[in-house]
């Protein structure tokens, strides 16, 4: 038996749209902070047993398709035909609407390889969470992690951009939920109608691999300014391939935008504070750690109870027992 951890990420530029459904390859490349917050942890024991079991929380639920391709990806590379017993949690701090993939086929990645005897390198563990999630590739490390588009299925991965995987700056990330509601479009679904039927598509494309540029001098700088600035823009950029599409449609909540505006509102006061999110309504907040408590307050101020949770830079996926 083989058991991981791993965390979640939050893009910082965002991956949205694949050229390649199979392969799991994006159209651009991404660039991600992981967090401390939010963690999966899987076990993988490979048995005897007729067929892959997958146990959530405790309770049996059907293996998914990428659940699948990440065990086959396993077994082919391990030459076994054992079957799989996969147990699997989530550890939330409050509900913080942190719940993603990306954590999940990352922590299965490490522990079912581990579980089959196989010793992969970081990069290869990055390309087998890659086919079961886009987002798990970045996972697999800690800190700033940039993710590769590649051009087939060896030279997409993510790598740290720092070789310690640490971050020395006061870099702070609020995740702030106002909607626990299941996402009526699921992010797969949704990338894929921004492909298909935004006529902004691939100015999207073009604009997203420029920010990578621009936020990897950003981070080399450690301008927390520059960083939440680019990733505001490419977030609500990514979010108008939702709007342009046919039929159009949105991951905002009303909450969503009015905590946009006080986000503005906030930097007209000399915080930075800048307002990213991905496939739901959950805003999350980059700032210093040191404007935290200013932030909230104000928040709370206008729009009283809603769930905070401060996350900081969190480490690299990894194996918890064996
Ligand atoms: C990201 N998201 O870069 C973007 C931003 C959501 C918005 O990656 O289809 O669960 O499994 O590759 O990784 C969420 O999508 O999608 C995601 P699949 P995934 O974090």
């Amino acid at each position: 038996m083989s058991l991981a951890r791993a965390y979640t990420n939050i893009a910082f530029v965002k991956y949205w749209g694949k050229r390649d459904v199979v392969q799991m390859l994006p159209y651009n490349s991404s660039l991600s902070l992981t967090l401390d917050q939010f963690y999966t942890e899987t076990s993988v024991e490979f048995t005897d047993q007729e067929t892959d079991q997958f146990v959530f929380e405790g309770q049996d639920q059907p293996v998914s398709a990428k659940i699948s391709r990440v065990l086959n990806d396993v077994r082919q590379i391990a030459g076994s035909n054992q079957h799989a017993l996969v147990k699997s949690s989530n550890h939330v701090p409050t509900a913080a609407g942190l719940a993603s993939s990306a954590s999940a086929f990352a922590a299965l990645a490490v522990a079912a390889s581990d579980a089959a005897g196989l010793t992969l390198s970081r990069k290869a563990l990055s390309i087998l969470a890659r086919h079961g999630s886009g987002s798990a590739s970045r996972s697999i490390y800690g800190g700033f992690v940039l993710w590769h588009a590649g051009v087939d299925d060896q030279s997409s991965f993510a790598e740290p951009i720092d070789v310690n995987e640490q971050v020395n700056f006061p870099i702070a990330v609020i995740a702030i939920l106002v909607n626990q509601h299941q996402k009526s479009i699921l992010s797969g679904a949704g990338m894929q109608a921004s492909v298909t039927t935004s006529p902004y598509y691939q100015d999207w494309v073009k604009t997203a691999e420029a920010d990578i540029q621009t936020m990897s001098a950003a981070i080399a700088a450690q301008d927390i300014e520059q960083i939440g600035t680019i990733a505001e823009r490419n977030a609500l950029r990514m979010h108008a391939t939702t709007l342009s599409a046919d039929p159009p449609f949105t991951y905002f909540a009303p909450e969503t935008l009015r905590i946009w505006e006080l986000v503005r509102k906030i930097r007209t006061k000399g915080l930075s504070c800048y307002l990213t999110l991905d496939a739901g309504p959950n805003p999350k907040l980059i700032c210093q750690l040191q404007d935290v408590s200013k932030i909230i307050d104000f928040l709370n101020a206008e729009i009283p109870n809603l769930t905070y949770t401060l996350c900081q830079p969190g480490p690299g996926a990894q194996l918890m027992a064996q």
